[in-house]
């Protein structure tokens, strides 16, 4: 009689113990036992695996085990770990000092980087988060319009700030409600939540409400229903109507920037945002985000404008160093057209072990971004917003995503996460998890 397979915990329990230690005494200290809940296994079930370590493309567990890494930390690791020109920079930084509280050249250095890689952005401002750029950029909008609805979308993610934690309200008027507890029902009234890919929608919205709309914000590519790609006519959309009401289009590139393209989604997709939101790659690691824009808009920020916004370590010297020698590096040896090579030949490496394991799935991709939506129907449904997102079968995704850790592969731990691969990511590495993914697809 085979030994039936041991539950996601049981798993982490014998076979990761260090593991299952730490996690046991990190709940006693930290909400969840995790700084952040995208590293709780939520999706997955069972524990959190421990890192003590990592190096260029891999990750090594306090149990001693490697992995291919495919989140990359969530995004910023597109150069992989511990890249020499990154860490050269930081040691070098950290020789003069961590923070001063006071202006730096550097900062000015890499201000000049942002502007030159996003001809969208006129002028930039460094905060320590993606969270903190998507709140700054709702204040400075509503500022500069003088208007208090936003716009953002179902399945986009723009960090934690309060108008930011809304979902979509039963309201025929979209209405948003909160989606967590401590966000008022008077902050997400002036939510709107609407499908993504879904023009005709935001133009009935606009028709209604749109002298009251001070910004549309959305994901260029989505990352955080998993991967979903915009429509040109949904980006047109967006753009036209926003233009049309004196709304401003918002472009969360927290995700996408620099990781798509030096220039983000939106040069690969020629998008025209008014305000574009910065994170993750653009610290190199380090704690750094960005907000940046039209000079009209931004010298609406204190102190040359009126909207407050401010931060103790924006644009401090080490996160600045490691974001400086990132950015430098995707500039002189531009790594997108190898990139896309990897992903191509992943891509179709997934498929062939779907199709010939007889499941249903549908596979979506932009660069170093791809998502494996596993489906229960017979035939493919294409996911184009939350709607077909959230009707993916997670629990198939849980199982393959922990055998693919039993083969040492470390993927996205929901099935509404984008999987990032790197620089350091070779063609062995990538026939490597595929063939991985054909055995757990089998199996
Ligand atoms: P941070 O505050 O986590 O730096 O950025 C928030 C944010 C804003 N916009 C987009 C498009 C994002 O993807 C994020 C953060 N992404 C998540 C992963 N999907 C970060 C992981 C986490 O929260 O631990």
């Amino acid at each position: 009689m085979t030994e039936a397979a041991p539950a996601p915990h049981e798993r982490t329990a014998s076979r990761r113990p260090r593991s299952h230690a730490a996690f046991a005494r990190a709940k006693a200290l930290i909400p969840g036992g995790v700084n952040s809940p995208a590293r709780a296994f939520g999706g997955v079930g069972g524990e959190p695996i421990f890192f003590a370590s990592a190096q260029g493309q891999h990750l090594t567990d306090i149990d001693g085990a490697t992995y291919l890494d495919y989140i990359g930390s969530w995004g910023p690791m597109i150069l992989g770990h511990r890249h020499p020109r990154v860490v050269a920079a930081i040691e070098g930084a950290l020789a003069t000092g961590t923070t001063y509280g006071a202006p730096t050249e550097a900062e000015s250095r890499l201000a000049e980087l942002i502007v030159a890689a996003v001809p969208s952005i006129e002028k930039v401002r460094m905060v320590s988060s993606g969270t903190e750029a998507a709140m700054s950029a709702v204040r400075l909008a509503r500022g500069f319009t003088g208007r208090d609805l936003i716009v953002k979308f179902a399945g986009n993610y723009h960090g934690h700030a309060d108008s930011l934690l809304v979902s979509a309200g039963s309201s025929a008027a979209t209405l948003g409600v909160p989606n967590s507890p401590g966000v008022t029902a008077g902050t997400a009234k002036d939510t709107l939540v609407l499908e993504y890919n879904e023009p005709q929608q935001l133009a009935d919205l606009f028709r209604s409400r749109g002298d009251a709309i001070a910004a549309v914000l959305m994901e260029p590519v989505v990352g955080n229903m998993g991967l979903v790609v915009p429509t040109a006519e949904f980006r047109a959309a967006i753009r036209d109507l926003t233009r049309r009401h004196g709304a401003l289009f918002v472009c969360d590139e927290v995700m996408t920037g620099f990781r798509l393209a030096l220039g983000g989604a939106q040069e690969l997709l020629g998008i025209e945002p008014d305000l574009t939101t910065l994170g993750k790659i653009v610290g190199g690691g380090l704690p750094l985000g960005a907000y940046g824009g039209r000079a009209d808009v931004m010298d609406h920020i204190l102190p040359a404008g009126k909207v407050f916004q401010a931060g103790t370590l924006s644009g401090n010297p080490l996160a600045v160093a490691a974001g400086t020698a990132t950015l430098e590096e995707l500039r002189d040896h531009p790594p997108y057209a190898a990139l896309e090579r990897l992903g191509e030949r992943l891509e179709a490496g997934f498929r062939r072990a779907a199709a010939e394991a007889g499941e249903t799935v549908w596979i979506a991709r932009v660069g170093s971004m791809m998502t494996i939506f596993f489906q229960r129907g017979r035939t493919p449904l294409p996911v184009t917003g939350w709607q077909t997102a959230s009707q993916s079968d997670t629990g198939r995704y849980a199982e393959f995503f922990w055998g693919m850790i039993d083969r040492g592969i470390y993927l996205p731990c929901s099935q509404y996460e984008a999987l990032f691969f790197s620089t350091c990511h070779t063609e062995a590495d990538i026939d490597r998890t595929i063939a991985a993914a054909a055995e757990c697809l089998a199996s």
